[in-house]
């Protein structure tokens, strides 16, 4: 009796815990690492590419769970004149995710780059007041949001509102309606899509103190006042030429300690060109630390890189000399980086 006993409790712990066929076997794809994880794996998607590339598409399709327009759904995208709209490129992408059981990032609703002529020069020249560009941004998060209402898993409310020195960044929006445009902007993006979840997003917030340290004032000011915010955006553009930034997962748990979701929404690692394989292998490792500080940290939800391949990346366009910063190369060939990310375990 005893010994039936053992053996049933044997059996149903065998039942209750079962193991998982081939734990240890490294996953086919970031796909299916993304599932072991139960974090996102995503990718920017270049809308012309997209369009015009089967190769790319074909592989976005394939390892990706999310995505993030990386231009098409901007401001000068979506309104290059105003009152004249082009939903076709951000469409596509939405159109090509779902279809894809990919989740979406909206990027961006309100930054200093990337605004269409006609809002800039108006702002500037004052032939667009102050009262009259506040009902034009809530117009423009209204209309945009409104338009993916439950096909957006999470917005970039605010992005790169804090300058390098720690204080907000001075943009059309800061001089002429104050710092109150990024409660304002969150709470209209609420009531456009109640569910999204809604992101303040920066770059150099992995180390930066003085980035870090504003930042964390603002949600804490825009929590005690009961404005929608619900998740922190760490863009995560790295270099293989400066260290590592250690402190990377304690920055991430100050935020998600105040009940945020954290995102890596922009990770790539650049490095001086020509690539080596000893850079190639340093950058595989920033990778790896990446998602594992994601991983590691049960409130971060995705991790998005900007751009899977070096054949289309800001990186060459904006740092002379610097480059291959994604991790597959311009033919689609899986680098170091991406051998590495499938080796990321949950501890
Ligand atoms: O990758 C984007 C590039 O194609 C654009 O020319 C550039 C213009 O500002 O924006 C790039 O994406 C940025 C993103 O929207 C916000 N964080 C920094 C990214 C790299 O510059």
């Amino acid at each position: 009796m005893k010994r039936l006993l053992l053996g049933l409790v044997a059996a149903a712990l065998a039942l209750a815990v079962p193991l998982p066929a081939h734990a240890d076997r490294t996953p086919d794809d970031l796909r299916e690492l993304s599932r072991r994880l139960g974090v996102h794996v995503g990718s920017a998607v270049d809308a012309t590419a997209l369009a015009g590339e089967a190769d790319y598409r074909t592989v976005l399709n394939r390892e990706f769970t999310h995505v993030t327009a990386e231009n098409a759904m901007k401001w000068e995208s979506i309104e290059p004149q105003r009152g004249v709209y082009d939903w076709e490129a951000a469409d596509a992408v939405v159109r090509n995710a779902l279809r894809n059981r990919q989740k979406i990032r909206g990027h961006t609703l309100v930054w200093h780059n990337q605004l269409p002529a006609w809002l800039t020069e108006g702002a500037n020249d004052g032939s667009i007041g102050a009262a009259e560009l506040r009902s034009i941004l809530r117009k423009h998060i209204m209309t945009e949001v409104g338009r993916y209402r439950g096909k957006i898993r999470a917005w970039d409310v605010v992005n790169e509102v804090v300058d390098d020195s720690g204080n907000l960044r001075e943009s059309i929006w800061l001089a002429h309606l104050g710092p109150g445009y990024i409660a304002d902007a969150f709470r209209w993006a609420h009531q456009a899509d109640p569910r999204a979840k809604l992101y303040i997003n920066d770059y150099n917030l992995e180390w930066d103190t003085k980035k870090i340290g504003k930042t964390l004032e603002i949600v804490k000011d825009l929590k005690a006042k009961r404005v929608p915010i619900h998740g922190i955006g760490f863009q995560g553009h790295l270099g293989i030429q400066y260290d590592y930034p250690g402190d990377f997962a304690n920055v991430m748990r100050q935020f998600t300690d105040l009940g945020l979701e954290a995102a890596i929404t922009e990770a790539d690692v650049r490095m001086v060109m020509p690539a080596t394989p000893e850079k190639l292998a340093t950058q595989a490792d920033y990778y790896k630390r990446m998602l594992t500080t994601c991983v590691e940290n049960r409130r971060c939800v995705e991790f998005t890189i900007w751009s899977f391949t070096d054949r289309h990346s800001w990186v060459p366009d904006w740092f002379e000399g610097e480059g291959a910063a994604c991790v597959m190369d311009e033919n689609l060939t899986p680098k170091p980086a991406y051998e590495a990310l499938l080796t990321v375990r949950r501890r």
